[in-house]
């Protein structure tokens, strides 16, 4: 008979996750995923002016201010017909991309790692390292029971490598704070840039700005080349059944992004059975079919086939993969296919490994990318062009980017200078979106067919490991 295994609220993510599911022999048989907190982001626009979009957008979020703020402004652009010059364009790449990588770095260390490595070898560390005598004593802390061994599992058993990753747990915190002034010096202020505008950015940057902002960007691409992508490297040599766990099954699709430059760092497209399709927005449509809203879009916190607040999204009518992995696999990049050969991976597929590997390599392409970028700032050259906010605008303007989980758009439209809808598709959608038409969401269908008995986790840890690997964000999901 199979039994029924919930977590309600899954720990660390942003926002609030319940999981659902059915194992049976061992295997899990059927997965609901719930977002379980409604926010109303797209109804508290409405009425505004369409500038405010920017910055209220940002608030989405705890985790990933700055790719609604790019996103809305694209948007914005499109609806006041206003053109970035150069400068401006390329500072919200830097920005993009500094806080992408910063993101994932929080993701690996602080909300995945704990699920692969256990640091109690260290609590009773003798040496004379202070950075592991410090870390003795916080894993001794009676209330501390991260990476305490505390929890049953199949945990790294290489100890030299769980030594260096506790490490780059601490470490990885420093870079992302010094990420985060670098991002501060360009967008005015971190979380929620305030210098982004429509029109470019309103930063007066001057050469010590910009010598700031490439330190901080060449401590962090130290970072992901000396430990993250490497240290990934290692724990899919130890976990190299997770390159077969997880699998959703479904196409993969990614918006084109970091287009300034001499070629796109991310072409946009969708993948369709081995070959490479161009992305048509006009193919994208949103369900409620499962989900705690009426088909009008107003809420039905009562709806008998509801389990999220999450809406469905689909392309062509079936749910798509959006991710870091996408990107590549959109991309088809020569490098990540070479590292996944090293495992045995003759082709790109949806899996726990290949997610994290993913990101990983993004990490170290995004860094190489914004250092050509910031060659080609033209210093005492605009960074924005001004705008008339007064006028009355009316229309239309979508915006299509990126975001460190995968796909995001953002859609507005205004009628006398003030909202009258506002549209948030965000990846965490895309992938933790609840059943529709048939066919499971991206999440759930990664974990159906999951063995516990194949490997030697539990089954929550084994549930934990699948959705993570995905960087769930249900504060921007549900919006
Ligand atoms: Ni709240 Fe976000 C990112 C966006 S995920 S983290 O990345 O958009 O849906
Ligand atoms: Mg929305």
């Amino acid at each position: 008979m199979a039994k029924i295994l919930n977590i309600d609220p899954l720990s660390r993510v942003e926002g609030h996750l319940k999981i659902e599911t059915e194992v049976d022999r061992g295997v899990i048989v059927a997965a609901r995923i719930g977002g379980r907190m409604y926010r109303g982001l797209e109804h508290l626009l409405l009425g505004r002016h369409p500038v405010d979009a920017a910055r209220i957008t940002q608030r989405t979020c705890g985790i990933c201010h700055e790719v609604h703020g790019v996103a809305s402004i694209l948007a914005l652009e499109e609806l006041y017909g206003i053109e970035p010059p150069p400068n401006g364009r390329l500072l919200r790449d830097l920005i993009l991309g500094l806080h992408l990588v910063g993101d994932h770095l929080f993701h690996f260390y602080q909300l995945c790692l704990p699920d692969y490595a256990d640091f109690s070898h260290l609590r009773s560390y003798q040496g004379k390292d202070p950075r592991l005598q410090e870390i003795a004593r916080w894993l001794a802390a009676p209330d501390n029971r991260l990476f305490s061994g505390a929890a049953a599992g199949d945990y790294l058993r290489d100890r030299t490598l769980a030594t260096e990753l506790a490490l780059s747990y601490f470490e990885a915190l420093q870079v992302r704070r010094e990420a985060a002034s670098g991002l501060a010096i360009l967008g005015g202020k971190v979380p929620f840039a305030q210098a982004l505008m429509p029109g470019g950015l309103t930063t007066a940057v001057t050469t010590d700005k910009l010598m700031f902002f490439y330190r901080t960007l060449q401590k962090t691409r130290a970072f992901v080349e000396n430990r993250y992508l490497p240290q990934i490297l290692a724990l899919a040599g130890a976990f190299r059944d997770y390159f077969s766990l997880g699998n959703a099954g479904y196409e993969f699709l990614s918006h084109a992004s970091f287009t300034q430059g001499s070629a796109p760092l991310f072409h946009g497209g969708v993948t369709q059975a081995g070959t490479l399709e161009a992305f048509n927005p006009s193919l994208v449509a949103e369900g409620t079919e499962h989900a705690y809203y009426a088909e009008d879009g107003r809420l039905a916190a009562d709806k008998p086939a509801a389990y999220s607040w999450i809406k469905t999204m689909h392309y062509q009518g079936r749910p798509m993969e959006v991710g870091p992995l996408a990107r590549l696999a959109v991309n088809g990049d020569k490098e990540f296919r070479v590292l996944l050969a090293g495992f045995g991976e003759r082709q790109v597929r949806s899996s726990v490994m290949a997610r994290l590997l993913a990101r990983a390599l993004e990490s170290k392409l995004i860094c190489r990318h914004l250092d050509r970028l910031l060659e080609l700032y033209c210093l005492g050259e605009p960074t924005i062009v001004p705008v008339d906010l007064k006028q009355p605008v009316d229309g239309m303007g979508r915006g299509f980017s990126i975001a460190a989980r995968g796909a995001l758009s953002h859609q507005i439209e205004a009628r006398a200078g003030r909202v009258v809808r506002y549209q948030l598709r965000v990846p965490s959608a895309w992938n933790f979106g609840p059943a529709a038409g048939g066919h499971q969401g991206v999440v759930e269908a990664a974990l159906i067919g999951a063995s516990v008995t194949s490997g030697k986790a539990s089954e929550s840890l084994l549930a934990g490991r699948i959705v993570r690997s995905f960087d769930p964000c249900i504060a921007c999901a549900v919006h």
